[in-house]
């Protein structure tokens, strides 16, 4: 067939390296960006496949989130929005480790697993980061796009979860939103806006935000989107892209494992700080108090913010939605404690990764999930928004539950449901603050977190770590979980777990106690035994 000679001669274009191994892990693949160009070709080819199945329109985002300029990767979006599907992920793998004469059998095997049509059209949505690497590549999706016959739509330089939303308003005939850079920010800042009104006595000083973009694509999208905000948002935008590098010394990654301010930054005490990750789909916030400590808010505590704020609306309009918060192991124990026994909201543990948290969060009628490294959102089920919907628009309520249901539908409008989003998220939170009248010291005094200590450890195969129970404990090799244990009756309010990481070759650790020190000594002491 005349589109499998256009492969075999443009695959020519952008060759694999002999024996050049890679795996479509947790978020795509993500390497030394010169290592790529075969893989971008390949994902081509494999969205164009998954377009033509799912008679949807697919995306493909390159990016290399929080790793350094000179990596990059590439993932899937399906047609919902939301990651590929596991199958895919499979496939994905084969067709990038296929050498160079056997790339058309892998991909005739796809298609017959699959069954596909090939005569059935196919559409593809592309966006990049802004690496130095990411035009070259994304033209090498872009070609693999074409070499398959299908049709594509470059968005240029988005972030990841604008692709996302892009991919998902697209596949609902423009039910979720209008699929353009202009439409996101519109209805984002059209919700932002009305809720904001409900923030009475809000002064000038309270709407003030320093942000940093982590010189990347959140950045140029931060100063794109600020006409939409109307003035209720005063952001001060530091490592813009303009003079620092990509990721380095900044950005919510940085932030969240050193603990401390980004470089490039000026921090006044008390003022309210964020930082988004290398495509914006992270957010943590922060603020220095006035002896000039650092304090960090994370992804625990923005859960607890936003579901606190949910729930009393859920109580103030009467209606009867089941809430749940999801986490994973890395959850700060104060914040799943307060969760569970002062707010007495279920919560979910599951195992690393946007895609387990999402699944998870899909069961309840509303879904808080949220990462403890800031990447997380808000899911509604379709009755749930249902019901908001009909409340908000029943003209006979008394004020108080006719104000919670426009709340709560101007809530659901300012969220991105198909995956984290930093802007959006940043929105959400910005508005509660304002709506409660809270400082970010407030908001930081709602619980406090245990100290904790993170640390990585190279081992010749972290593969011989296996986990359970949503990677708390380890089921393998024998007597590790067993050495953890005793170390954690050690110290107070100890817990501590390890696992092979899905991004580098590390097994990484973590530990909390009752003081910084208990946490250090316990994190040492449990890598030492992971050796
Ligand atoms: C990826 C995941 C992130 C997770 C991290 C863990 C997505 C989009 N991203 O960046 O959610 O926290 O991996 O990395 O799923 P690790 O396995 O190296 O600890
Ligand atoms: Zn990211």
């Amino acid at each position: 067939m005349a589109e499998f000679q256009e492969v075999s001669k443009q695959s020519g274009v952008h060759p694999k390296p002999a024996g050049l191994v890679l795996q479509y892990g947790t978020a795509g693949f993500r390497t030394n960006a010169e290592q790529l160009g075969h893989i971008m070709f390949r994902m081509g080819l494999l969205a164009t496949l998954r377009s033509k199945t799912t008679k949807a329109t697919i995306g493909v985002m390159v990016t290399a989130s929080h790793n350094p300029e000179e990596d990059n990767g590439v993932k899937l979006v399906d047609p919902m929005g939301e990651m590929v599907t596991p199958t895919w992920e499979v496939y994905a793998t084969q067709l990038a480790n296929a050498e160079q004469e056997d790339l058309l059998a892998a991909l005739k095997d796809i298609i017959e697993k699959e069954s596909i049509n090939m005569s059935q059209e196919a559409n593809v949505f592309v966006g990049k980061d802004t690496r130095s690497s990411s035009a070259r590549l994304s033209q090498a999706v872009l070609d693999g796009v074409s070499a398959l016959g299908g049709q594509s739509k470059d968005y240029g330089l988005v972030t990841t979860p604008q692709l996302h939303y892009m991919v998902c308003c697209q596949n609902t005939q423009g039910k979720y939103g209008e699929a353009t850079a202009e439409g996101y920010y519109k209805k984002l800042c059209q919700a932002f806006i009305q809720l904001s009104k409900n923030a009475s006595n809000c002064t000038d000083d309270q709407k003030h935000l320093s942000v940093d973009g982590a010189n990347g694509i959140g950045a140029l999208k931060v100063r794109e989107m600020e006409s939409h905000l109307k003035k209720e948002l005063h952001i001060t935008l530091f490592n813009d892209g303009s003079e620092g590098k990509l990721n380095h010394q900044c950005g919510a990654d940085f932030v969240k494992v050193q603990q401390k301010p980004p470089a490039g930054m000026k921090i006044n005490p008390g003022e309210r700080c964020c930082s988004y990750d290398g495509d914006a789909d992270r957010i943590v916030y922060y603020y220095s108090d006035s002896e000039g400590i650092f304090h960090l808010l994370d992804g625990d505590k923005v859960a607890t913010l936003i579901s606190t704020f949910l729930k009393e609306l859920l109580t103030q309009a009467g209606l009867d939605l089941k809430i749940a918060v999801v986490q994973t192991a890395y959850a700060n124990g104060s914040s799943t404690n307060y969760l569970e026994n002062t707010m007495k909201v279920i919560v979910r543990c599951t195992k690393t990764g946007v895609k387990h948290l999402h699944h998870a969060a899909q069961e309840f009628d509303i879904g808080v999930y949220f990462e403890a490294n800031g990447h997380g959102t808000v899911l509604f089920s379709k009755a749930a928004e249902e019901k908001v919907q009909q409340l908000a628009e029943n003209s006979s309520l008394i004020d108080e539950k006719k104000r919670a249901a426009l709340l709560l539908q101007n809530t659901i409008n300012v969220i991105n449901q198909t995956v984290g989003d930093a802007i959006s998220d940043m929105l959400l939170i910005e508005a509660i603050l304002a709506i409660k009248g809270m400082t970010i010291q407030q908001w930081d005094a709602i619980y406090t977190d245990l100290p904790n200590r993170q640390l990585k450890v190279k081992v010749s195969d972290r593969r011989v770590i296996d986990t359970t129970d949503a990677e708390r404990r380890a089921v393998s090799p024998a007597g590790l979980q067993e050495a953890i244990d005793s170390l954690v009756k050690k110290y107070r309010q100890a817990r501590s777990f390890v696992r092979p990481s899905g991004t580098e070759d590390v097994v990484r650790v973590y530990a909390e106690a009752e003081t910084q020190d208990s946490a250090d000594d316990l994190a040492h002491e449990v890598s030492l035994a992971v050796y």
